[in-house]
């Protein structure tokens, strides 16, 4: 049972559950029946009332290496200990570089520059500030509409509900960034239900960024934005040749291409990035979540060379040269964490393992097909999205229920409307695979 600092009542939940505004959360119905996690280690939470969950999502995508790995737990207690904090603006800590440098090995092609951040969504909204600005300082600065896609999600800043594509985080919150405009989404039940891997269906969806093109003349547009595979809505894998086709329209007019990898980064397909994945080199990444393990709150934008030598070839050497940046951008402790995370995933060959365990992971998520009110399965790396039948009238409850029966049973997924999305840490074992599923399908069995 988890022992509190005495705010808590005797059922571990805190006498208060009033103050915190949750995120992205059905505070009253939360908080009128809640679910705590106290402790992780490996690939399990404790919840409060003292049982064992199995963490079928990473936490939220982001706990790669599971829980409470030694070496990133002590990275941390040793930076915090030794500098809490240090400022970034005209001024540097040593632990921020090597980070850089770190991360830099890890990148495709010659994106080998970092810019620092705290979260996913600062991320997108560094790049996509990025991708102005860099235009801008090549004497282009016409170059100021951006592109992203339906079903995008790219974190919750302006810049990033302005290019996603996900209606309620849109639609609340005004008249978001002018000149966007957004490329169709690629998922389609019909032609592609129950594909394993890339869809051969699709790639002719990418062609539509030819459309927006004419429509808007190339001299207007600085940067296309998409996730690689989108997670949120519900793990949407990329047609065969459409990411290709994405890179070569974009190359042929000038556009940047951002590659949205906050959840597609740090091993979920098998490779360091996506990119590497489908061998195509972008010319921003954004990412964070596994680049920390969760631990401490980090993001980065990573860029090509030449995009970073532009802006050092544009502005006199005593001039900043980017007026952008955190607080907490390269945060001391948030670096430690990258840099004992990154070195984590090397030593123990992580992003290798999810290669090797996905075509075992893709058997086990197929294997549900068939079972009630599922109309689609799909997966790559150790993702998969399973989309089950909504109930007439009432859109997300059929999956929330499985949410909800999953966690009473022991193990946590992730819902998205009628979609499961399940992302395991990579050190998850077989045998935990087949608890997973076998969780799953009895549940989905039941709510029959
Ligand atoms: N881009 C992508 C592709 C993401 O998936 C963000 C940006 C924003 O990151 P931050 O760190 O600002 O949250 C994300 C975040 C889910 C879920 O269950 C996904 C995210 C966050 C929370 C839940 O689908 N992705």
């Amino acid at each position: 049972m988890y022992e509190s600092d005495g705010e808590a009542g005797s059922s571990g939940i805190p006498n208060n559950l009033d103050a915190y505004f949750m995120p992205f959360t059905a505070n009253r119905q939360f908080k009128a029946n809640p679910r705590l996690l106290v402790a992780a280690e490996g690939m399990h939470y404790t919840a409060h009332d003292g049982r064992r969950i199995l963490d079928g999502t990473a936490g939220l995508w982001c706990v790669n290496a599971g829980h409470g790995r030694k070496p990133i737990v002590e990275a941390v207690q040793r930076q915090v200990a030794r500098m809490d904090y240090a400022p970034s603006f005209q001024m540097g800590h040593p632990v921020a570089f090597e980070a850089a440098a770190k991360l830099a090995t890890m990148l495709p092609g010659d994106l080998d520059h970092v810019f620092f951040t705290n979260s996913g969504s600062e991320a997108v909204d560094s790049a996509l500030k990025i991708a102005l600005a860099y235009h801008r300082v090549r004497g282009e600065g016409a170059r100021t509409r951006l592109i992203g896609r339906e079903r995008g999600y790219h974190g919750v800043g302006f810049g990033g509900i302005s290019v996603g594509g996900i209606s309620p985080n849109r639609k609340f919150f005004g008249n978001l960034l002018p000149g966007i405009d957004h490329l169709p989404h690629t998922h389609n039940l019909e032609k592609n239900a129950f594909t394993r891997g890339q869809p051969e269906w699709g790639a002719h969806l990418a062609d539509e960024l030819e459309r927006i093109v004419a429509l808007h003349d190339a001299s207007t547009i600085a940067a296309v934005i998409v996730e690689p595979v989108a997670g949120s809505t519900g793990v949407l894998v990329p047609p065969r040749g459409y990411l290709e086709k994405l890179r070569a329209i974009c190359s042929k007019y000038g556009i940047l291409l951002i590659f949205d990898e906050v959840i597609t980064g740090f091993g979920r397909l098998g490779a360091a990035f996506a990119s590497e994945y489908f061998g195509v080199i972008p010319d921003m990444i954004t990412c964070a979540k596994g680049i920390s393990n969760g631990t401490i709150p980090m993001g980065a934008v990573a860029l090509r060379r030449g995009l970073y030598d532009a802006f050092m070839a544009a502005a006199p050497e005593n001039s900043i040269e980017l007026f952008h940046g955190y607080t907490y951008s390269g945060h001391p402790v948030a670096a430690a964490a990258a840099i004992a995370t990154l070195d984590l995933y090397v030593k123990e060959g992580l992003f290798q393992r999810a290669a090797e365990l996905s075509p075992y992971w893709e058997e086990a998520a197929h294997a549900m097909r068939g079972l009630p009110h599922v109309i689609d399965v799909r997966n790559l790396g150790l993702v998969c999205g399973i989309e089950l039948e909504p109930i007439a009238g009432k859109p997300t409850a059929r999956a929330f229920d499985a949410f909800l029966r999953c966690y009473e049973k022991g193990l946590l997924i992730r819902t998205t409307g009628d979609i499961i999305a399940l992302s395991p840490p990579l050190i998850v074992e077989r045998k935990q695979i087949d608890e997973i599923f076998g969780t799953l399908e009895s549940v989905l069995k039941a709510a029959a």
